[in-house]
């Protein structure tokens, strides 16, 4: 009996572990909602960018759905980016075109984007080498648009947390 016991609480003990280890989020990444985010204020070029996302053993960012984007704009605005309504103001997200003329895919897989949130007029590939896919309030709306892969942005990485976390400890709109 004694042994089952010490068995059942070494075999608890391990799982919270991983639990907690999973439930949280590398150094300089911030959990918001059920990702963590690496934010960089320097603006580079995309490549630069996408190459220094996977360095830190992240990617680009992608909105999964509208909360997913309601969230990190909110988070983003927190850490000072303004959003006023230009695409001078955008931040890279892990969408391009570059494997494949003009249709849009995500950098890391070449899968569909999850949520097509094109602000209106865009993508419109006005240089014409708008490859790079940027997110910005622009044109009056909250969104992706194509844009030349040599601008320099902010950009965002993100990590998933592969845990199954108690929907309460996921950060709401309203907290920031
Ligand atoms: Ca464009």
């Amino acid at each position: 009996m004694t042994v089952q016991v010490l068995f059942a609480s070494v075999l608890l003990s391990a799982v919270l572990v991983v639990l907690a280890r999973s439930d949280s989020c590398p150094d300089d990444f911030t959990r918001v909602g059920n990702k963590c985010y690496y934010v960089s204020l320097e603006a580079t070029n995309w490549h630069v960018a996408d190459r220094t996302c996977r360095k830190l053993g992240a990617d680009l960012m992608v909105f999964d759905d509208a909360q997913d984007q309601a969230l990190t704009t909110a988070h983003l605005k927190s850490l000072g980016l303004t959003f006023s309504d230009s695409y001078r103001h955008s931040v890279w997200v892990g969408i391009n075109c570059l494997g494949d003329r003009r249709h849009f895919s995500l950098s890391k897989t070449g899968d569909e984007i999850p949520f097509k949130n094109w602000v209106p007029q865009q993508p419109d590939n006005a240089s014409p080498e708008e490859d790079c896919v940027a997110f910005a309030n622009y044109n009056r709306a909250y969104g992706y648009h194509d844009i030349e892969c040599d601008f320099d942005f902010p950009f965002v990485c993100e990590r998933r947390l592969s845990c199954l976390c108690p929907r309460q400890q996921l950060l709401k709109a309203e907290d920031f």
